[in-house]
């Protein structure tokens, strides 16, 4: 379960369906291009909360059917709707995902004992691993050393994919939870993750740059540090680029420059328009 996983983006069409002859070619652009580690499915960048109860089912189902045991994957179930939340992390579990995770419940204000009930309540329901996502700048919930410790109590949570620029507790998680997954997961802070020690990352950009992701981890881990710097300069570059442009959008467009059918993104996110799809292209004759 370690190594560099690709936050999946999902193809859909002009009316909002899933394309899944574009889902399937994403996958494989993924596993056969990039040779990532593992994909991360129905995440933020897989336009999750945009989507229906069984349109995340059709997801998970494409999905492994199309990358079979060749990569590990991890299904992302969370819901506000927690019978939701259970009901996709059976589902997932059924078709043989190696772990699920959950993103912290959003919105409502919920207090510390409700965010544990959650992931309990999960958990009680499904046989499998699970990995806290973590995303406060998105969820508006952060939590702190203790806080992690408490949900690690539960053994079936194995790790946090934790999505945050604070590497005073990053690196306090690492020291306390040796046993535990941490992945980092803002791609443009993946070097300084790698120096202390995570065991993997999860990110939207590596959908066209994950060989990038994977040759930066493997070097910080090799100590090679200059090296690794470097590649990570190129990979900023190119982040900042892409979010000036518009993240999700952007990417899709790449990923048709490279003969993948990324399709469109789901409203209320915008298309790009004739400007920005040049752009996009400039992007990819720059870095990719
Ligand atoms: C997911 O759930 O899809 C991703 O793991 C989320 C991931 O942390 C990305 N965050 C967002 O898209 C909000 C990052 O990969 C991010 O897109 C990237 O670092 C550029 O800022």
């Amino acid at each position: 379960m370690k190594g560099i996983f690709t936050a999946l983006m999902c193809s859909f069409d002009e009316k909002g369906q899933i394309n899944e002859k574009g889902l399937r070619e994403i996958v494989r652009y993924n596993i056969d291009q990039s040779k990532v580690d593992g994909l991360y499915v129905n995440g933020s960048t897989g336009e999750n909360f945009l989507i229906s109860t069984e349109q995340k089912k059709r997801i998970f189902e494409i999905v492994k059917d199309e990358a079979k045991e060749q990569v590990k994957l991890i299904a992302q179930v969370g819901s506000l709707n927690i019978e939701e939340a259970v009901e996709l992390a059976q589902f997932a579990t059924d078709l043989k995902y190696d772990a699920i995770s959950a993103v912290t419940p959003f919105y409502y204000k919920f207090d510390f004992e409700e965010i544990k009930d959650y992931y309990n309540t999960i958990l009680e329901n499904v046989d499998n691993q699970m990995i806290i996502y973590s995303i406060p700048a998105l969820t508006g919930v952060s939590m702190n050393l203790d806080q992690f410790g408490e949900l690690f109590e539960n053994e079936k949570i194995i790790g946090v994919k934790f999505t945050a620029p604070d590497f005073f507790l990053l690196e306090r998680l690492r020291h306390a939870y040796p046993e535990k997954l941490i992945y980092s997961s803002f791609d443009e802070m993946l070097l300084s993750a790698s120096v202390l020690n995570v065991d993997g990352a999860i990110g939207s950009t590596f959908n066209v740059n994950g060989h990038r992701a994977k040759q930066i981890f493997e070097l910080a881990q090799n100590g090679q540090i200059a090296e690794a710097r470097e590649i990570q300069k190129v990979t900023n570059d190119l982040i900042a680029d892409i979010l000036e442009n518009g993240l999700y959008q952007t990417i899709k467009e790449i990923l048709k420059l490279k003969g993948v059918d990324a399709g469109i993104c789901r409203k209320p996110m915008k298309t790009l328009t004739d400007e920005k799809i040049e752009k996009a292209k400039q992007i990819a004759e720059r870095y990719l």
